[in-house]
Order: structure tokens, then sequence, then C-alpha cells
């Protein structure tokens, strides 16, 4: 008894001391302001680049997979995406209705987009040898995008991260995982301080070497240096592959559902990323989403109340393809119509289904409505609610009744002004916050 007693003393210091090892001081924590801010933005673009194009495969995962090591590492001696004009990507991505850009400044291949100093792997000892990071933080700042940057924690090629390939197990004994995350610091101390970043966008975290205390410990540097600068959940170490939930034990300021669209939440923020090819990296021939894949995605994701970071994989020689900037005008447009829809509402109150989604503000409830196969679309009694008036978004008068049980019935015109989404928008008596 006394010895379980005593096991059960030492279980509770070891778990205290790790609690207090990976806390936050709340003093440090982004606050809702700005998380609220950054969940206004609701659309941004990703972009994913590196020497990797020249070969067309997958950036970081190919290395020492399809293209061998020896290959992969000397592609940036020949990396010299002459016709790279940030103005034309940052243009691209407002034309598109995005309001912020996150570029990989390094991916788990470990070659930095930006001249660090702390490390020869870098676009400075490209033939290109300019500042590809420093020419998007300036082209942001023209046209008002704002500027994030993508970091990732593994890093392949550097001697001091003890594994060395995609799915390495082994562990280098001659890696040191300390002088690693120094030189992390210093590069993330650079990134911070000349470029900055109003959204840090971590990755790489679910390696043996990562610890969730360095993760602390980085979010706690990092907030130091910019107390506003917004952190994804990726810096603490993962659990189990995927990207969490946020919950109180999670670092980081919002979620990251990848590939897939996050499910309705309104009490934590969360941002999917999606590809809008299949290959983050550029590939040729890459199988591109319909615009009606691209426009309903973002829907749903704004009715779940994320945001949307949708990526591109320029070439290279430095343009993004047409048909992704044709795709991503075709987004812009729509939203140039119902962008009222999307930017700075909630998600909710219910969930994105195949048939609608909606999202809210003020008095309003946007009806988001993907499908028009049946005459009418039936919308679930809110508690307290009446609606005042329906039509469609910039356009006119729908017929809707309300049933005894207080559910909405919303008869849809024979012809939606939008195959992929029309928006419907229903005033109703109280203000959507409230629902
Ligand atoms: O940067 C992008 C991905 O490279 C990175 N996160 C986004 C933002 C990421 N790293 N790992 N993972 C995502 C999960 C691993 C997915 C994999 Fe695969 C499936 C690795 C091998 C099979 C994707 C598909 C990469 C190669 C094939």
């Amino acid at each position: 008894m006394k010895q379980l007693f005593t096991l059960l003393v030492l279980l509770s210091t070891f778990y205290q001391s790790k609690a207090q090892t990976t806390a936050i001081s709340p003093s440090i924590k982004t606050s809702k302001a700005v998380l609220d801010d950054f969940m206004d933005q609701r659309f941004g673009m990703f972009i994913h680049w590196g020497p990797v194009t020249l070969r067309g495969t997958e950036i970081g995962w190919s290395r020492g997979t399809s293209v061998p090591v020896q290959d992969y590492d000397n592609l940036y001696k020949e990396f010299n995406p002459v016709l790279f004009n940030a103005d034309i990507w940052v243009k691209t991505a407002k034309d598109a209705g995005m309001k912020y850009l996150t570029i990989t400044s390094k991916h788990h291949d470990g070659f930095c987009l930006w001249p660090t100093k702390f490390s020869d792997y870098n676009i400075m000892n490209s033939p290109y040898k300019k500042d590809i990071v420093g020419e998007l933080a300036k082209a942001c700042k023209k046209y008002n995008i704002k500027f994030c940057v993508y970091f990732t924690v593994l890093d392949w090629h550097d001697p001091n991260y003890p594994i060395h390939l995609p799915d390495g197990k082994n562990l280098d004994p001659k890696a040191d995982i300390h002088k690693f995350i120094t030189t992390m610091k210093n590069q993330l101390r650079e990134i911070v301080t000349q470029y900055h970043p109003y959204v840090l966008w971590f990755d790489g975290n679910w390696e043996s070497p990562w610890k969730n205390e360095y993760g602390a410990d980085l979010y706690t540097f990092l907030k130091k240096l910019d107390p506003n600068v917004i952190i994804n959940n990726r810096i603490g170490a993962s659990q189990g592959g995927e990207h969490p939930k946020l919950t109180e034990r999670i670092i980081g300021d919002f979620a990251t559902p990848e590939q897939k669209i996050g499910e309705l939440n309104m009490n934590n923020p969360w941002e999917t990323c999606m590809t809008i090819c299949q290959q983050w990296a550029w590939k040729p021939n890459d199988k591109l989403k319909t615009l009606k894949e691209c426009i309903q995605t973002l829907a749903k994701t704004s009715g779940g109340n994320g945001n949307l970071l949708f990526n591109v994989g320029p070439m290279a020689d430095g343009r993004i393809e047409q048909r992704q900037i044709n795709r991503l005008k075709e987004m812009g447009d729509w939203l140039a119509n119902y962008g009222e829809s999307i930017y700075g509402t909630k998600g909710g109150p219910y969930k994105p289904n195949e048939v609608f989604a909606t999202t809210r503000k003020n008095n309003k409830l946007y009806v988001h409505i993907f499908d028009q196969k049946s005459a009418d679309v039936i919308l679930p009694a809110l508690h307290g609610v009446k609606v005042n008036q329906a039509y469609l978004l910039k356009g006119s008068k729908i017929n809707y009744s309300q049933n005894t049980d207080g559910s909405i019935v919303l008869r849809l015109p024979e012809h939606l002004p939008n195959a992929d989404d029309s928006v419907i928008v229903l005033e109703l008596n109280i203000n959507s916050d409230n629902l």
C-alpha cells in the first residue's frame, strides 16, 4: 500500500513537471482580438516552392524516395526561376479574393528560400540569388495582403537533426538536437525581425526527436520577439500523426486539418490547408480541382467557421500555371459577388452538408445552396427565430414558409444564378450571434 502511494506521488510529480515545462503563460498567448481578426480573413494562398520543382516530384517527401538524395540535394545549383515575379503571385492571390499568403520558407528538405546566415543551403547559393521570402513580403505589403511564413520543424538535410530520410527511423548518434534548435531559433529570429509574418505556420512536428517542451520553449521565444505573431498547432510534439484539435494542452493558436474540411467549431480557430491540384509542389499535368470543388470547399470551410489556406505550387521557372491562375480568378469572380457571405462571417449554426452550408453576420443568415435537385431546401428550426425576408444575395425575393415547428422551407427558383453556390439571405428577427 505504501509502495503504491509512493508510486502515485512519483507519477503525479512527473506529470506536474511535464505540464509545467509545456505550459504557456496566458500573458504570452495570442489574444482573442488578434485571432478573431485572423478568422475574419477566411481565405489565404499557400505556396509550396523550391528547387524540387525542377523534378516535378513532391517537396521533401521525394528526397531519397523517387529522387536520389544526391540528386535532390544538388538541385539548388540549377534553380534559376528567372520568371519569378512576387507582384504577379501576390496579385494572383488578390484577384482570387485571398486576404493572406503563406510561403514555405523551409520545407522538410531543409532548403531555405531566404538568405539565412545560419545555413549555406539557401537561395543565395543558387544561380538565382534573390530573396524570395523578402520579395513576397514586400509585394504583400504593396497589395495589402497579410504575409505569413511556413517553416517545418524537421529537417532531413541538417546533420544536427537526428533523422535524415522520410520515414527514417534510425537516429543519427552524431546529431545534436540542441544545436539544431539553436539554428532554428536563429533562423526564426531572422524571419520574424526581417519579414514580420502575420502567421508562423509550423509543420513536421511528429518525429521522435521533437518534444513538446521544445515547442513550448519555441512558442515563448517567438512571442517575445513579436507578441502578436499567430502560431499554428504544429509547434509542439504531435501525438500519433494526426494534427489534433485545439485543447488546453495543445501548444499553438489554431488547428490545421490537412487536405480535408474541418468540422464545425464555434470555440476554437481552425484553418484547412488544401491543394488546388493533388501535389503540394508543382507536378506536370497534376489534376486540377473543378471550380465547383473550389467554391464549395471555401463555402463549407466558412460554414464550419474555419479559414481556407488554398495551395498552389509554382513551376521551376517562377510562374504559376495559367490554368491555376484562371481557376483562382474564377474563385475571385465568385467572391466579388458573394464575398459578403464569406469574409467576416461566422459559420453555423448548421453543420455544412452536401446540400447547403450557412454563414451569418448581424441579423443575416447566408444559405449557400450547393444542390438544386429538389425544389425545396428545409432548414431545421432555430429556437426563437423568425425569418422576416428571404432573397438571393444581390438578387430577387425567394418564396419561403416557416412551419409551426419553426423549420424553414425555402422554395428554390427554377434557375439559380450560380450552379456552384448560390447564396440566399435570410433576414432574421434576432442577431445571428444569438443562435
Ligand atoms: O507541406 C505539406 C506537406 O508536405 C506536409 N504538410 C503540408 C502542409 C506534410 N508532411 N507530412 N505530411 C504532410 C503527412 C504525410 C503524408 C504522406 Fe505522403 C503520405 C507522406 C507519404 C505519404 C504526401 C503523399 C506526401 C507524399 C505522398
